[in-house]
């Protein structure tokens, strides 16, 4: 199995993490963010991740990925899901992208290796969010709105290395989005959050990403 990514993408966070928790090799690509032919060239669209199958065909849509990976061996994601935190996933994707995606480029993640592959990410982001100067500006704005939702989270988390008690596709869903916030300095996760992340990304072996 190859995974075609970018080391900033939570989806493909999902498919890494299942990969880490069975101990299975997973090799990996990382794509260029203006490298548009590799992906055009393997699913005709642009879009991450994609996984390809040791068959050689592709799949595009990462939670089918991370059944299929977790589908090698004895499944681990068998856990009871829950609706509320799949809605908390969603709505805190979208209100950690202005915090998230500005940040992104500071890192010296390698899908930003070129200053061309840097800048076509700040010309695409900006198209869709805004200026990412500006954006970082309003930290303190932003950073206010997604409290309540981490405290939310607090609340969901029932212990540190399993968000419903068993590992479940729940914990794919939340802590990427977890390792994408932590990106931002000076956001504080709430002891029960703190907690799961730290026992998660320990388990899995990944240190988190740099905060700035
Ligand atoms: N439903 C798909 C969504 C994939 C997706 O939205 N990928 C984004 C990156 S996170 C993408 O390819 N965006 C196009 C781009 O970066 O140009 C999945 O879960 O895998």
């Amino acid at each position: 199995m190859r995974l075609y990514m970018f080391e900033r993408c939570s989806l493909c966070f999902r498919v890494r993490m299942t990969a880490a928790l069975k101990c299975l090799h997973l090799q990996e690509t990382i794509v260029l963010d203006d490298d548009s032919e590799t992906m055009l060239g393997l699913v005709g669209k642009r879009q991450i991740p994609i996984l390809i199958k040791d068959d050689g065909r592709p799949m595009l849509e990462s939670m089918d990925m991370v059944r299929y990976v977790d589908s090698h061996g004895e499944p681990i994601l068998t856990g009871p899901e829950r609706s509320d935190v799949a809605q908390w996933s969603a709505r805190f994707a979208e209100k950690a992208a202005p915090l998230t995606w500005p940040r992104y480029p500071l890192l010296g993640l390698p899908e930003f290796g070129t200053i061309a592959a840097r800048d076509h990410y700040v010309v695409r982001k900006r198209k869709a969010i805004g200026d990412l100067v500006e954006l970082r500006a309003a930290t303190r704005r932003y950073i206010g709105e997604l409290v309540p939702e981490l405290d939310q989270l607090n609340g969901l988390i029932e212990r540190p290395d399993a968000m419903n008690g068993a590992l479940s596709l729940d914990d794919v869903r939340v802590l990427p989005l977890l390792r994408s916030a932590a990106v931002v300095k000076g956001l504080r996760f709430p002891q029960h959050v703190r907690d799961y992340f730290e026992v998660m990304m320990g388990r899995i072996g990944y240190q988190p990403l740099l905060a700035v």
